[in-house]
């Protein structure tokens, strides 16, 4: 995994040790001696990762992280404390200024690798997500958010060998979580799946394989993304660096001390809610990409590739499809009339009477301003014409209500109907359909006309 690291020190032999081994394994390093210019150096290289120093003259690591975290245009970077101090109570404020993780000097290449490919693989995933959410907010679609609310009422599974050391570990964490204790391993994997916030696994239990409960907690598609904090003994280095390449998010050593336990958790709390909030947006302007905002029904976007679909299967035999476009009619009066409101209010009644007529496997989508397409899989251009039928009806029959006191108002619609034939693509079939409805709008309106000319076999 090749990546770039800011290394922040006063210290010009510190900077250039760190630098020695980073780039012994092919990280591309950036340097900056004091806050300032780490800030600076920060915004405009854009780091994969930084491992700041603490104390430095002038502005203090913590400083440093701080401002990074509060600026939109570093927040997203990870910070790595790297300090000789090592008192539990610096670490708590290491983490509370936002940073990440930290290490301690001298700094060991094994756990500092281990932290890397960690955080990196991390940063990788919410890169991905942030392009997209960038993308979606030029769209228009955007949350504020606060990423620095506390996250109360979080639910946790603490998965641990022995009752005795669970109670322990549990009476170390913050009473505003409502924690579940698992001892049998394989319960703990079955829960794992239940909605919890942060799975805390004891790694310290002997003969009890917690390990294998990270690895299968993170192989599964539904858990993959929660947040697992392992506790581990501080003499057992291979066995952090072998969670963490496992996934485990972070590592917190015994004999646990409960401000660093609980500045942890909210750590990976506040990660996991940022990351859940953008995944959520993804899924809606996923979800934007292919509904039509006004009506709820598909877009033409999103029929266009059904359809396609829809010629393929046919055209290799395997079944018959028809598609129906459906036109109000004179709608203009209907906006010339009574207002730009009511007509999409008609539009949106017109959407909800549509949906009512279909059959499961019919697609309607808003193909345009007042103009409508079904696809029909399964439908021949004579079931096409009935369930047409069907839905003019449905139209016809009872007057639409207009917003307000605006009274009722008659409605009909014009509809063409076409039957795919084998070796025809989306669009010829829709200008089949279309001519269908042209006819029936120039014969009267109110009724419907299918295209007789190709039908299939
Ligand atoms: P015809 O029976 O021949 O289809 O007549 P028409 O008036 O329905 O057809 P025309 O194409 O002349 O006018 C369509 C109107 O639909 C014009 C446009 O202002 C209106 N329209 C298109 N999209 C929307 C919309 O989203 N909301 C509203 N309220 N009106 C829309
Ligand atoms: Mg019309």
């Amino acid at each position: 995994m090749s990546a770039r690291v800011l290394v922040v020190d006063d210290q010009e032999a510190n900077v250039r040790l760190l630098e020695a081994k980073l780039k012994a394994e092919y990280f591309e390093v950036v340097t900056a001696y004091d806050g300032p210019s780490a800030i600076e150096k920060a915004r405009e290289e854009q780091p994969d990762v930084i491992l700041l120093d603490v104390m430095m003259p002038g502005m203090d690591g913590f400083e440093v992280c701080r401002r990074l975290k509060s600026d939109k245009r570093t927040r997203h970077i990870p910070v790595i404390h790297v300090t000789a101090l090592d008192q539990p109570e610096d670490r708590v404020r290491g983490l509370d200024s936002g940073a990440d993780d930290f290490l301690t000097k001298p700094v060991d290449n094994l756990p500092l690798f281990a932290r890397l490919r960690s955080l990196l693989r991390l940063k990788e995933l919410l890169d991905e997500l942030r392009l997209r959410e960038e993308r979606a907010e030029e769209r228009g679609v955007s949350l504020s958010e606060n990423l620095n609310d506390l996250v109360d009422d979080a639910r946790i599974l603490l998965a641990s060998g022995e009752e005795r050391v669970a109670q322990h570990i549990a009476r170390k964490l913050p009473d505003n979580l409502f924690v579940d204790v698992e001892l049998s391993p394989e319960r703990a994997v079955e829960l794992s799946s239940q909605g919890y916030d942060l799975i805390l696994v004891d790694l310290t239990a002997k003969g009890y394989d917690a390990l294998r409960i990270c690895a299968r907690i993170r192989s599964n598609n539904e858990t993959r993304n929660v947040p697992i904090l392992a506790i581990v003994d501080p003499d057992e280095m291979s066995r952090s660096v072998r969670a963490l390449d496992l996934g485990v998010n972070d590592i917190v050593n015994r004999p646990i001390d409960s401000g660093e336990l609980n500045a942890r958790i909210r750590t990976q709390l506040r990660r996991k809610r940022y990351a859940d909030t953008l995944r959520e947006r993804l899924e809606d302007s996923l979800e934007m990409a292919v509904i039509d905002p006004l009506t709820g029904l598909n877009n033409r976007r999103y029929l266009s590739s059904r359809l396609q679909q829809a010629s393929e299967l046919v055209a290799s035999g395997e079944m018959a499809a028809s598609v129906v476009i459906a036109d109000l009619d004179h709608f203009k009066r209907v906006n010339d009339t009574y207002g730009h409101d009511a007509g999409d209010a008609v539009l949106v009644e017109f959407a909800e009477r549509v949906r009512k007529q279909l059959r499961a496997i019919d697609l309607a989508a808003r193909f345009g301003g007042e103009e409508f397409v079904v696809l029909m899989p399964e439908a021949s251009l004579a079931d096409a014409r009935i369930g047409a039928e069907r839905l003019r009806n449905a139209i016809a029959e009872q007057p639409f209500r207009l917003p307000g006191d605006a009274g009722v108002l008659n409605v009909t619609v014009s509809i063409g109907v076409a039957q795919i034939a084998p070796g025809e693509d989306g669009d010829s079939v829709l200008r089949r359909a279309d001519e269908a409805l042209y006819r029936a709008k120039a014969s009267g309106r109110n009724r419907v006309v299918a295209d007789e000319a190709a039908q299939a076999a």
